[in-house]
């Protein structure tokens, strides 16, 4: 093994750590335990490349989860919030008669609390990860305005059907737009279904990776058939050292959120979600609902699903709509079942309730 690779701590590394003790570590990582609040062990993984890559989990449970709570206030943002946080922007007409939205996006680089005690340097749209979810209905005008507030140039990038120019590329129209530049993208919502947008700066893994993406959703013309209950879920992960490898994975950015504090649901009700995978670095990220089924819709581009199944899988940029009710009441876990990022953070519940 080359010296470069004896010394890097992998995201492996800290998944042993849990298991076969820290003896082992071919990085110098360091497991300090101590006596939890509730008489458990407490381990805290710990690099000593990166002393701020300490993640304090407690494995007293079924499943690991992380001590404590991140500061969603300082963070200005709430995972559980984001769920739906659906952001319909400045609404007025057009003479045609037709809907206009307009959104101010600014791009911040941001401290984040990623998991209790964990800050990482990250670049938002707005101040959050993800960035607000803008949400429409076929056929809309979309204006977004676009300040950079950052060090660094920047764009977005939508997926949809829209001009050259208005593609947030660089090279395209405008291109970057640089610290202190403002930029108006506008373009009609096309097609209907789940979709996604980013930062399309070079280089684009770094981008991703730092925050800058969120949530898409065109409804169609007629509307979505009801749902008693929808939600926005962004399956994503922090490289909390910089080394190109996720040590935390999650839906809507902090690990284990949904293990402390689950999604409330009713038995019989039908629940929505709009599922985007912008896991970066990974090849692939993955849901699987437990003890149930649920219909599956890629894209959300047809009213006609495609599966009926308990798991599939995302590459990055995929997203699908997930659709399901609960027969009985019960806690039940969701998770990545790439078993690896659920166990290092990809992994919530749903409480289901009479
Ligand atoms: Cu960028």
């Amino acid at each position: 093994m080359a010296e470069s690779e004896q010394s890097r701590i992998s995201r492996r590394d800290f998944l042993k750590v849990g298991t076969a003790g820290a003896a082992g570590l071919a990085g110098g990582a360091a497991i300090l335990q101590r006596a939890g609040a509730e008489g458990g062990s407490v381990e805290w993984l710990q690099s000593d490349r990166q002393p701020l890559c300490a993640i304090p989990l407690d494995r007293t449970g079924p499943v690991p989860t992380v001590m404590g709570e991140v500061d969603h206030e300082k963070n200005g943002f709430d995972p559980s919030e984001i769920l739906t946080d659906f952001d319909y922007g400045k609404v007025t007409t057009l003479p045609s008669g037709q809907t206009l939205r307009e959104y101010e996006f600014v791009a911040i680089e941001k401290e984040i609390e990623v998991a209790p005690g964990v800050p990482f340097p990250a670049w938002t749209y707005n101040g959050r990860i993800p960035g607000p979810t803008i949400r429409c209905t076929e056929g809309d005008r979309i204006r977004i305005h676009f300040s950079n507030g950052t060090t660094h140039p920047h764009t977005i990038h939508f997926h949809g059907i829209h001009p050259y120019e208005m593609d947030g590329v660089p090279g395209a129209g405008p291109g970057d737009i640089d610290p202190g530049q403002r930029f108006t993208y506008e373009f009609d919502a096309e097609p209907f279904g789940l979709h996604l947008y980013h930062c399309h700066t070079f280089p684009l893994a770094k981008h991703i990776a730092k925050g800058l993406y969120g949530t898409f959703i065109v409804d169609p013309k007629r509307g979505w058939p009801a749902a008693d209950q929808e939600f926005v879920m962004v399956q994503n992960g922090i490289d909390v050292d910089f080394d190109e490898e996720n040590e935390i994975y999650a839906v809507n950015t902090v690990p284990f959120h949904f293990m402390g504090n689950p999604i409330p649901i009713k038995v019989g009700e039908k629940v929505r979600i709009f599922l985007v995978n912008i896991l970066e670095f990974d090849p692939i990220n993955s849901f699987h609902l437990h003890a149930n089924f649920f219909h599956y819709y890629p894209t959300g581009t047809s009213l006609t699903p495609t599966e009926f199944t308990d798991t599939i899988m995302q590459a990055q940029a995929q997203r699908g709509i997930v659709e399901f009710s609960y027969k009985f009441p019960g806690q039940f876990m969701f998770h990545a079942h790439k078993t690896e990022f659920a166990e290092l953070g990809w992994t919530g519940l749903f409480d289901v309730t009479e």
